[in-house]
């Protein structure tokens, strides 16, 4: 038998299979290394990253964060152009070093006053600010005692966090601890891509831990003095087997998956690392970093997980492999190189990758997410032309990820927001400036902000909170 339904007709717009739900979460997000500069402004202190950025031959063409995108001056025209794409909400990052420049002790208000400015002037233009607590400029002196490879760089953080949240929990709801721990540790102490700088899978084991353990501690402390939703962002490798078929494949990915990814996800939600990671660990270091009590610290309750997605990663079985320094223990793994389409950094794009990255998460872990960046380097300026930025094939990219996003939903995903990376171009770490991810163009030399073409079509997508079109994503 089969039943009819009526359908009332009405002059409001219907949803469609290409809406998002109701109140989902639209955002741009930045760092602040990448953007802020005035690197040495209000008794800002050295970060590992001016370091670094400072020692020849670690970032293109010698390229620092030193003037970037001279945010920390004009973060009130940036408020305004948010305001003009219709941006709901800001992610951004406090900067440890410009609240505590040696990384403990004594707070310099002016830091802190600066992400005061900031939050009431996002909150004046109706958007709301997401506050990220470290994204990788550690504070130089606290890498001089061993940085995130010593138990107290993890209570250093969360007695950070916990001045940030006594000046800005007043206005700020969503506290995001770290951002992407994976490279703080595997880029910045294993294959030393980003500062640090260190290549050494030891330091690189105790890393992830320390980071995990400082989240735990600033999730523990925000929450007793009253944070209303609490999260961490990860970069989970959306990785597979390059043949499904063979087991040898197969096992490879496992290895991947547990270096890149369970080593964060068991621990944050199920209380304790995996065996066959720690076996892995155990490799490198006596594992007498892990303390007794430590897993259930990291297990304390979020009440959203940030996801960073941009590429793929497929993996197969090689015997004789060197193991690929961002992931100590994968000897006898080849790592293939991206195929089809890639971005202007390479990137191999997959959308597909990405609802079976979120799919899988809702089904071990049962948490409600939200995509905290995911955008794409295409390296498009103002045509001679027009003067307009015509980045087409950033829009195809958004396009194609949000598609995905909608699949995830409707296997069942919680998802509660998407946050393009990046409002603005940026600096881009080991390649400097000359990757640019932002929905804005900034040129360098005048600090003319000019949305591209992508930013006039997401200010579209947020104002119907859709894509356009009717049916089905996918
Ligand atoms: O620019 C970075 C960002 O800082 C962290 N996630 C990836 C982005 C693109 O590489």
């Amino acid at each position: 038998m089969t039943a009819t339904v009526e359908v009332e007709s009405s002059d409001e717009p219907q949803a469609s299979g290409l809406q998002f739900p109701p109140g989902f979460v639209w955002g741009a997000a930045t760092a602040s290394y990448q953007i802020e500069g005035a690197a040495n402004e209000d008794g800002r202190g050295p970060s590992i990253w001016d370091t670094f950025s400072r020692t020849p031959g670690r970032v293109f063409a010698g390229h620092t964060g030193d003037v970037a995108c001279d945010h920390y001056h004009r973060y009130v025209d940036d408020v305004a152009l948010m305001a003009g794409l219709g941006l709901g909400a800001y992610r951004f990052t406090v900067a440890w070093p410009r609240i505590q420049p040696d990384g403990t002790g004594p707070v310099n208000v002016r830091g802190l006053d600066f992400y005061d400015r900031l939050t009431d002037e996002l909150i004046g233009k109706g958007i709301d600010p997401v506050v990220t607590l470290y994204h990788w400029d550690l504070p130089q002196t606290l890498q001089d005692r061993g940085g995130w490879t010593n138990r107290e760089t993890a209570e250093a953080f969360a007695e950070y966090a916990q001045i940030v949240y006594a000046r800005l929990g007043d206005r700020v709801k969503t506290w995001t601890t770290l951002n992407e721990p994976w490279c703080s540790a595997y880029l910045g102490y294993g294959n030393g891509v980003h500062a640090p700088g260190i290549q050494d899978p030891a330091q690189a084991f105790q890393a992830v831990h320390h980071l995990l353990l400082g989240h735990g501690l600033a999730a523990q402390a925000l929450r007793s003095a009253g944070a209303q939703t609490l999260s961490i962002t990860l970069n989970p490798t959306a990785v597979a087997p390059l043949d499904p078929g063979n087991p040898a494949d197969v096992a490879a990915a496992r290895i991947v998956d547990g270096v890149g990814n369970r080593v964060f996800l068991e621990p944050l939600f199920r209380g304790a690392y995996p065996q066959d990671v720690l076996e892995i660990m155990g490799r490198f270091t006596d594992l007498s970093h892990i303390r007794d009590g430590d897993e259930a610290i990291i297990n304390a309750p979020i009440d959203v997980l940030g996801i960073n997605y941009y590429t793929p990663t497929y993996v197969s079985a090689q015997p004789g492999q060197p193991a690929a320094l961002d992931t100590p223990g994968s000897e006898g793994i080849a790592f293939r190189k991206p195929v089809g389409p890639v971005t202007d950094i390479g990137w191999q794009i997959e959308p597909g990758a990405l609802t079976r990255l979120l799919n899988r998460i809702h089904d071990d872990y049962g948490v409600p997410m939200m995509i905290t960046e995911n955008g794409a380097a295409y390296l498009t300026g103002p045509s001679a032309g027009t003067g307009e930025v015509e980045d087409l094939e950033r829009v195809d990219y958004f396009d194609s990820h949000l598609r995905a996003c909608l699949d995830a939903i409707s296997h069942g995903v919680d998802l509660r927001g998407y946050f393009a990376w990046s409002l603005l171009d940026n600096f881009e770490w080991a390649e400097g400036y000359r990757m640019r991810f932002g929905l804005v163009h900034v040129d360098y030399t005048t600090q003319q902000r000019l949305p591209k073409r992508s930013a006039k079509w997401y200010s579209e997508v947020i104002a119907r909170n859709g894509l356009e079109g009717t049916g089905t994503a996918g």
